[in-house]
């Protein structure tokens, strides 16, 4: 056994992982040196000598304010969140200078949906230098497009925290035809939590049930019962498919320009133009107003022949204008509800009495079944189909006011958008982008893109720098499908864009825009080099994330003590378990172990065990875990000096408070072990305890999860 040790695959994959780590700092530098090359060369300013230059300064930094009612940190643009509109006409150069005022953090700008030059997307390490604490840097690219757009930082998670914005592009000539408003208002949607995000993150990260405990929609045996569905319930554990779940995380509010509630300024009879962007991390939000149908004239910044929507769903990083005329009495609204029905905001016009939105029906947790037969219906529509109760985005309605044909050499490619809700990774193909090689284009060549989500949750997927457009079922491309910049892809479904690398050599990134799935890995760089192949000047890199999170849990029970602590990086894990009895000559247990996931359902470890209980004894061991049928999850390990051990665990989710854990384990030398514990989750740190265990007999107490 302690021949085997260096090749055990711990220390090997530790190996790589240094190598990697002295790799990715090379790759590092010479970005770097990029970099500042590429700052040398003229700015849009001396390009375009003539353009109006307009300038902003956006000061990035934080501040105590009260978004969801409470003082918490919240992260801001020139002292407020959002931060201000910007504002420009087509032609312009803008000139912006972002400025960090964080003490340790660094920070970035990103541009959503403009057509800028590669080093001014605003991707930190990728595209361009990050803004240091106490830095500036000036943004200087030429506004050659008109319509909603918005900003927000590309660091981390701080577009949650609050760093994001609306931008407003006129037209350089009045449109024919363009409809007249009285007044413009854009309109910045928000999810809100008082959570710092990094703990946002972890939670979702370490699993369990407490977000969606706190939304109300967490699955049990008892709901599913209540709901008739328990054949359901169980044919989808059985099939290891995961509750589907329209959002990740709960919030505390919802937001519109940073408000609870907003109300507008417009006369009877005025017609006003709503820029709505959906700067949230995670939601997707149900629009809909008491004023009837809603007038849709731009989408994602890009005019459509205008159509009307009762109630239009708007997924993250999306944005759509629309035309509403203020009635002659009363306050009428604009809500938008969390498409999961956690929450809703309002905008309101008008004086008088109120007309509030009716909220839209709210989902059914065991619904899904019906909800995915409802996305295949929609997405294949029987002609004259009415609009859903629960409708998806109405790309079908969309036709471009001008015509975008994608010209260059096609070519085909699938990706896969994968998940693995269990450990909450999402990824594009199942590969970490750690572990991706960049998609190659050339200059001027069309890609056609299968979007194929094998997931249960909807995924809004952003291309940098580019506009690409839907491509319909049969693969043709009418001249009038709309451009986007952010695309819903619903589960279990597929999407077909398309686009021409027109845009420029270097590096461009494709991600989910929910800022958890994009944080855990569902991304991809799209290496565009010259048209003759040659490569962009500067070997790729990555836009790198937090991957290293710890976190554990101790129970305390009236007859023995147990827990365990983990610290995972990626798919790594380096974990510490104990289970010693508080009375005399129960014995202990212990296991200091590295585990490295495989798959979804397969883990292989390694690591040593001191253990005392019913004759086992000190040494190394190895193994492997796998997820069975009904997330059932069987653990097999070797051990020196003979112990081979066999375990099984199941828990089972009674009602959304109560839950049991079952478990049985059966070691060569050390026999049998079983045991069964109730939980009740009394809050996210704490739950109440009681069971039986065979090697401690009866007990009750607390766990705290940390
Ligand atoms: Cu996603």
């Amino acid at each position: 056994m302690r021949l085997l040790l260096p090749r055990l695959p711990a220390l090997r994959i530790l190996a790589g992982c240094l190598l990697g780590l002295a790799a990715a700092r090379a790759c590092e530098q010479c970005r770097l040196s990029y970099f500042s090359g590429m700052e040398a060369a003229p700015k849009a300013s001396a390009l375009h000598p003539d353009a109006k230059i307009v300038e902003y300064t956006l000061e990035i930094g934080e501040r105590t304010l009260s978004p969801a009612g409470s003082p918490t940190r919240v992260l801001t643009v020139n002292g407020g969140t959002p931060g201000p509109v910007l504002r420009f006409r087509e032609g312009d150069v803008a000139r912006i200078t972002v400025r960090n005022t964080f003490t340790d953090e660094d920070t970035s700008i990103h541009w959503h949906g403009l057509l800028v030059p590669n080093l001014e997307d605003g991707v930190p390490g990728l595209t361009t230098p990050r803004i240091a604490p106490g830095q500036s840097r000036v943004f200087e690219f030429l506004v050659k497009q008109n319509g909603t757009y918005w900003y927000h930082s590309h660091t981390g998670l701080q577009l949650q925290g609050g760093v994001t914005g609306a931008i407003v592009i006129e037209p350089k000539e009045t449109v024919p035809g363009a409809e007249h408003v009285d007044h413009d208002v854009a309109i910045l949607l928000s999810d809100w939590t008082d959570e710092a995000p990094h703990e946002v993150q972890r939670t979702l990260l370490r699993g369990g049930d407490w977000y969606s405990f706190r939304r109300g929609t967490a699955q049990s045996w008892l709901g599913a019962y209540q709901a008739g569905k328990l054949s359901d319930y169980l044919s989808r554990e059985k099939s290891l498919v995961p509750p589907m779940d329209l959002s990740d995380v709960a919030f505390d509010a919802f937001l519109m320009n940073g408000q609870r509630s907003l109300h507008l300024p417009g006369k009877p009879g005025e017609r006003v133009r709503v820029r709505l962007v959906n700067a949230s991390a995670a939601t997707y939000f149900y629009l809909e107003s008491a004023l009837g149908a809603l007038r849709v004239t731009h989408a994602d910044g890009q005019a459509v022949t205008p159509f009307d929507q009762r109630r239009l769903l708007i997924a993250p990083a999306e944005n759509y204008d629309l035309v509403i005329r203020i009635p002659a009495e009363g306050s009428w609204d604009l809500r938008a509800t969390a498409q999961d029905g956690s929450g809703a905001v309002s905008a309101w016009w008008g004086e008088g009495l109120a007309h509030p939105t009716p909220a839209p029906p709210k989902p059914d947790p065991y619904g899904m079944n019906t909800y995915l037969r409802s996305i295949l219906d929609q997405l294949d529509p029987e002609p004259g189909a009415t609009e859903a109760e629960r409708p998806l985005s109405p790309y079908g309605k969309f036709r471009a006011a001008q015509p975008h044909p994608v010209a260059g050499v096609h070519r085909d490619l699938t990706l896969n958008l994968t998940g693995d809700m269990m450990r909450y990774e999402w990824t594009f193909d199942g590969t970490l982008p750690a572990d991706a090689e960049a998609l190659r284009l050339k200059a001027g060549e069309a890609l056609r893109v299968r979007l194929v989500n094998n997931t249960m949750m909807h995924h809004p997927i952003h291309f940098h720098g580019h506009f690409f457009r839907l491509v319909d079922q049969d693969g043709a491309a009418p001249a009038t499908a709309p451009r986007k910049h952010t695309l819903d892809v619903p589960p279990m479904s597929v999407r077909t864009i398309e686009f021409t690398a027109d845009e420029g050599m270097g590096d461009w990134l494709l991600h989910c825009h929910l800022l958890y799935h994009h944080t855990s890995g569902m991304m991809r760089v799209i290496r565009v080099t010259g048209a003759d192949g040659a490569e962009p000047p500067h070997a790729p890199a990555l836009h790198q994330m937090q991957t290293s999170f710890a976190w554990g849990e101790a129970t305390l029970l009236s007859n023995h003590a147990l827990g365990y602590a983990t610290f995972q990086d990626g798919r790594s894990n380096w974990t510490a378990v104990w289970d010693a009895g508080l009375r005399r000559h129960t014995g202990h247990e212990a296991e200091l172990t590295y585990q490295r996931w495989l798959s979804p359902r397969l883990s292989v470890f390694a690591g040593y065990r001191f253990d005392t209980m019913n004759g086992g004894v000190d040494g190394l061991f190895a193994g492997a875990t796998y997820r069975l049928p009904y997330f059932m999850d069987a653990r097999l390990s070797q051990q020196s000096g003979g112990e081979t051990r066999l375990g099984l665990m199941k828990s089972l989710a009674l009602t959304d408070r109560l839950g049991l854990d079952l478990s049985v384990q059966h070691g060569t030398l050390t026999g049998t072990a079983t045991s069964a514990h109730l939980r009740y989750l009394l809050n996210k740190e704490t739950s109440l305890v009681g069971g039986w265990s065979s090697d401690f007999g009866l007990g009750a107490g607390l766990t705290l999860r940390f």
